[in-house]
């Protein structure tokens, strides 16, 4: 089932999200919609909130070499902890909330991370590159927070101009 995604400024997007505790069919439901909303918004990675359920899990599905995105290569990622972060880069960030909007943010280089799986299994992976700057976009989601907030002042207040803008001509 495809769900609908919350867009900014929806307050939603703002609240902290609850530990996943249930590792039954419920979720293994949900995360098979988040799935298919993210392949069909042409998304990388969508976090819980972004769907409206405020529990800490995040999807992620990073293209191969040939820009291809494969379902092997899904991560459904469940109660995350980031540990041994290390180094920074610029990276162009987009989001499925903040459609048509794309900034450079700073993020980690590379880090290890700690979460459950579908199962509740405890699993440990090591990024760098797109998987590491994406785990921390969708992390920030389960905060509540969006990768708008960590622009500058001027380029924040530049976002709300344009993106004010594309809202009213949407209408
Ligand atoms: C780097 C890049 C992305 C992330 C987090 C995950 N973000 C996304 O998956 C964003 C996808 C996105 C897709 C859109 O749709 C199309 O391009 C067709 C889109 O739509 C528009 O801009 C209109 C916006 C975002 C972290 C790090
Ligand atoms: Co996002």
């Amino acid at each position: 089932m495809i769900l609908p995604i919350i867009t900014y400024p929806n307050k939603q997007l703002k609240t902290r999200s609850h530990p996943v505790v249930n590792f039954d069919d419920l979720l293994h439901r949900f995360l098979d919609d988040m799935y298919e909303t993210m392949m069909v918004s042409n998304g990388i990675g969508l976090a819980a909130i972004q769907v409206a359920n405020p529990i800490r899990a995040l999807i992620l599905c990073i293209p191969d070499e040939e820009g291809e995105q494969s379902r092997d290569n899904l991560l459904e990622i469940i109660n995350p902890v980031i540990h041994a972060p290390q180094g920074n880069v610029l990276y162009q960030e987009g989001c499925l909330s903040v459609p048509g909007f794309y900034e450079d943010v700073e993020r980690y280089e590379t880090l290890t991370l700690h979460y459950q799986n579908r199962h509740g299994e405890a699993c440990t992976l090591q990024a760098s590159e797109l998987l590491a700057i994406a785990i921390q976009h969708e992390i920030d989601h389960l905060e509540g927070k969006l990768f708008i907030e960590k622009l500058s002042y001027h380029r924040r207040k530049k976002f709300e101009k344009e993106y004010k803008k594309a809202l009213k001509e949407k209408k």
